[in-house]
């Protein structure tokens, strides 16, 4: 019996995906270092979501959480530092039937990567984009970042940073065509995993902030509000994030926060104690640039098997006897 090539590739597509078809060699980060929490959160949501590692992807700038794209076993790019997000876009132009995910750090981000962080929440492509978060520069041996607090001793800053920490998410919620900002820590992994998960189902940029340790150059910094759970404040809604019963019983400081009201998620954002977790902003009717772009302009299947086939012909090796008439013209 003759099995037609489709049917194959069908049969493969429907394979169910286990966690090690995600994890991809072993993590070079610290002992206790916050990004370990944070790919395994993102591996697990890969494997509930069966996302084919094939039509993943991970895109990163430089730096010790830009290293993340190297332990998922998808397709990733390690870019250059402050360009993941240009590059992300490009790949969501290229090819809209991929999953983009970013992981980007706050210097890579919010120092040299910072006009991109302005226009990427504007053009609200669709992605996924994780804030590693630690507040310095980890990979470069302990510089102050944007979002180092005011006071911190480092080797650029050794009298103290002079300013005060810049808020990621009140720049985000500041930028026109925002759609989806929510805050997230390390250290509570069901809630981290809850609104990753809610970020990557939204269509459109969600940007996520993850505070995150750095147990190599900050050991102690977020230490109270590790130990003590009523200095998290969990933002909770039916259109937000509900939370376990044992969560609940843990983190005792709540607030019940409606995500399409902008104006309290920015009041919200600037709060830095207690630490506020959960979705601030969820806007799903922002159009994404992608889209608005290809109206009426549909991409068939046709057009794109049409332009596969035009790049695999210019390899094409012709028999020596051929008829040369039979050869395309260069
Ligand atoms: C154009 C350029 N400038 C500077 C550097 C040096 N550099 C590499 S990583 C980094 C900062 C990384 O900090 P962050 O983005 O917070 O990542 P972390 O290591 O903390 O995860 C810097 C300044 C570089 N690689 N390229
Ligand atoms: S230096 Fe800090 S951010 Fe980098 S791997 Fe170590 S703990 Fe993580
Ligand atoms: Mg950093």
């Amino acid at each position: 019996m003759t099995v037609h090539p489709t049917e194959c590739l069908l049969r493969m597509y429907d394979q169910h995906h286990d966690l090690e078809d995600y994890q991809s060699g072993v993590p070079r980060w610290c002992t206790g270092c916050g990004d370990n929490g944070i790919l395994a959160a993102v591996q697990r949501l890969c494997r509930d979501e069966d996302l084919r590692p094939e039509k993943t992807v991970f895109v990163s700038g430089i730096g010790c959480s830009s290293r993340f794209p190297h332990y998922m076993k998808t397709y990733g790019f390690h870019g250059i530092h402050g360009r993941a997000l240009p590059v992300a876009e490009g790949i969501r132009m290229a090819r809209p039937d991929l999953n983009v995910f970013v992981n980007t750090g706050d210097g890579d981000c919010c120092s040299i990567g910072a006009a991109h962080w302005i226009h990427a929440i504007r053009y609200n492509m669709n992605m996924t984009v994780m804030l590693h978060d630690n507040q310095i520069y980890g990979l470069t041996k302990m510089q102050a970042s944007p979002t180092s607090p005011r006071g911190l001793k480092s080797n650029t800053t050794p009298h103290g940073a002079y300013l005060e920490g810049l808020q990621p998410l009140t720049v985000t919620l500041g930028v026109q065509n925002v759609s989806f900002v929510a805050q997230a820590v390390d250290w509570i992994p069901e809630v981290l995993y809850d609104i990753i998960a809610a970020a990557y189902r939204h269509k459109g940029l969600s940007f996520v902030r993850i505070l995150q340790r750095c147990p190599e150059w900050l050991p102690k910094m977020l230490d109270p509000w590790v130990h003590d759970p009523l200095k998290i404040m969990l933002l909770t809604h039916e259109n937000g994030l509900k939370l376990s019963p044992n969560i609940s019983k843990v983190y005792k400081t709540q607030e019940r926060h409606d995500p399409s009201n902008i104006n309290r998620a920015r009041e919200i954002a600037s709060v830095a104690d207690p630490i506020p977790v959960g979705i601030l902003y969820h806007n799903p009717e922002v159009p994404c640039y992608e889209e608005l772009r290809d109206a009426g302009q549909q991409r068939s299947m046709r057009f794109i098997k049409a332009g596969l086939e035009a790049e695999f012909d210019k390899f094409t090796v012709w028999p020596q006897d051929a008829d040369s008439k039979a050869q395309p013209s260069a």
